[in-house]
């Protein structure tokens, strides 16, 4: 969490000011009797007026509350708004935990604009308490993030079968399939390549 928290950080000291006022106005929106902190039904109940529900998660907001005290400052809240314009609200498909670090991804549905992404944290994988369609190559988000930049340099056309064979060519090269549930370890070159802590 502490990474996505500074991305959050630098992210909110580069917006011009009216995102920034628009910032401080969600904030001031949720925060409905204006102690100054918005509380856990505050959140609830502004996203859930918002349709943001993918959101309302406890564990969204427990790791967005940094110090544990039941609420969320202004600082606090910022990360929420990083999340939710950077599309960074990842949740578990399986157990529903927010995913704040390394996470698995099914990279058919990810190149498959017709399919909603399929992530998983790295536990459920690992110990397969998961249940997705047959032949799906799971990989991790950085594997995923450069083959992305990989493939769409090799197809420049971005023809998404063409796409998804190259992804596929370099994942079988990385050993990760589906039925390679050892996949987090046989990720190629050690153990560092995919660290698994949910931060
Ligand atoms: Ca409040
Ligand atoms: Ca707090
Ligand atoms: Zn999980
Ligand atoms: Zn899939």
């Amino acid at each position: 969490m502490e990474e996505i928290r500074r991305a959050a950080g630098a992210y909110y000291k580069h917006l011009p000011e009216n995102k920034k006022e628009q910032a401080r106005k969600t904030f001031n929106a949720m925060d409905k009797n204006g102690d100054g902190k918005i509380s856990v039904r505050e959140y609830v109940d502004y996203l859930n007026e918002n349709k943001a529900t993918d959101f309302t998660h406890q564990s969204i907001f427990s790791a967005l509350d940094k110090d544990s005290n039941g609420s969320l400052d202004f600082d606090e809240a910022t990360v929420l708004y990083y999340i939710m314009q950077s599309g960074r609200a990842i949740i578990c498909q399986s157990c529903k935990t927010f995913l704040a670090g390394a996470y698995f991804s099914c990279s058919e549905c990810f190149f498959n604009d017709s399919v909603s992404t399929y992530e998983i944290c790295c536990e459920c994988y690992g110990d397969k308490k998961f249940t997705h369609h047959d032949g799906a190559i799971f990989c991790d988000n950085y594997t995923l993030l450069c083959q992305s930049r990989s493939a769409t340099q090799a197809a420049p056309t971005k023809k998404q079968t063409m796409v998804l064979n190259v992804v596929k060519k370099g994942l079988q090269v990385a050993g990760i399939t589906s039925s390679d549930v050892g996949g987090i370890t046989g990720i190629g070159d050690g153990e560092s390549r995919s660290n698994c802590s949910i931060m």
